[in-house]
């Protein structure tokens, strides 16, 4: 009797020991970096093309254990920012310009693929039929451009808790040289309307509240419309909204720009050097996308 149940015993830790061992080939050793995030990508709003963009490297790299968690940008830099103070290991959805490589010491994981593109660009784009009914207008939303490190002042001065709108009237006023070339050409108008539709992300919050503050100096009537990303582009489209300051091309936006080419007029690059990709916190071993695999 004793010895059956030594036996017994036996075979039930040599079958406790297999099953073990095969949950862990399954899911990666337990001090995997899937293991320790819960295999999950921390991204942003539904509608970003960058969402898109993650759920082609989830499928491309064979990432099948994987979730892309849907959010917002201000839930992601949230997450980050409560890792970050944990000493947590993280990845989420990140780009650039944004006023997360300043605050945080991050990277970006390497993407050999090539999934998230190569550097692309900020576009203006008016709704078709916007430059012969405002070419005044249309001249200075054409003559707009700036830098990565224009945008990241008034990033950074909006994330430190200056509303929008001053923190672009202070960039403005800063900025004269750079205004007066957008301007170059223009006359000032006498309450005319113009709404610019825009996305709550920090680079396009920047970006639409400096251009609507040199409209407003014009003299326009300016309304900006905060809308999802997918609402942007169909509204622009319709005409409920004249420009937008916030599309990202050649690759993020380019589904977006395919449906509604007919309807949209593309006035070129407003800022060049932006980037995309997973972003982890500098401390954290991995380096790759490749890297998520267990
Ligand atoms: N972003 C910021 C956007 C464009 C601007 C990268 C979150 C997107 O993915 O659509």
């Amino acid at each position: 009797m004793k010895r059956f149940n030594l036996i017994f015993l036996s075979a039930l830790i040599i079958a406790a020991l297999t099953l073990a061992g095969c949950q862990s080939q399954s899911a990666g050793s337990a001090d995997s970096f899937g293991n320790k995030v819960d295999h999950k990508i921390i991204g942003i709003d539904p509608g970003a093309g960058e969402m898109k963009l993650t759920d082609q490297v989830v499928k491309d790299y064979g990432l099948s254990n994987w979730t892309v968690q849907s959010g917002s940008e201000s839930t992601m830099t949230a997450a980050l920012d409560k890792a970050i103070k944990k000493k947590q290991p993280i990845v989420v959805t990140g780009w650039t310009p944004h006023w997360m490589f300043q605050k945080y010491d991050l990277k970006y994981l390497k993407d050999p693929k090539g999934i998230y593109g190569k550097s692309e660009s900020i576009h203006t784009i008016v709704h078709k039929g916007f430059e012969k009914k405002d070419p005044n207008a249309t001249k200075v939303l054409d003559q707009f451009h700036w830098t990565p490190a224009d945008m990241s002042k008034v990033m950074l001065s909006v994330q430190n808790g200056t509303d929008a709108e001053k923190a672009a009237a202070q960039w403005v006023k800063e900025n004269p040289d750079k205004v007066s070339a957008w301007t170059k050409g223009a006359k000032k108008v006498s309450g005319k309307s113009i709404k610019l539709g825009y996305v709550a992300w920090a680079s396009e919050i920047a970006s639409t509240h400096v251009i609507a503050k040199v409209l407003q100096d014009l003299g326009y009537k300016v309304t900006m419309e905060q809308l999802g990303a997918g609402q942007m582009w169909a509204g622009l489209a319709k005409g409920s909204d004249d420009a937008i300051v916030a599309a990202w091309l050649p690759s993020t936006h380019a589904d977006y720009l395919k449906q509604f080419k007919d309807q949209v007029t593309d006035l070129g690059p407003n800022l060049k050097g932006t980037k995309l990709g997973l972003v982890v916190p500098s401390y954290v071993k991995i380096n790759s996308i490749e890297d998520l695999k267990d």
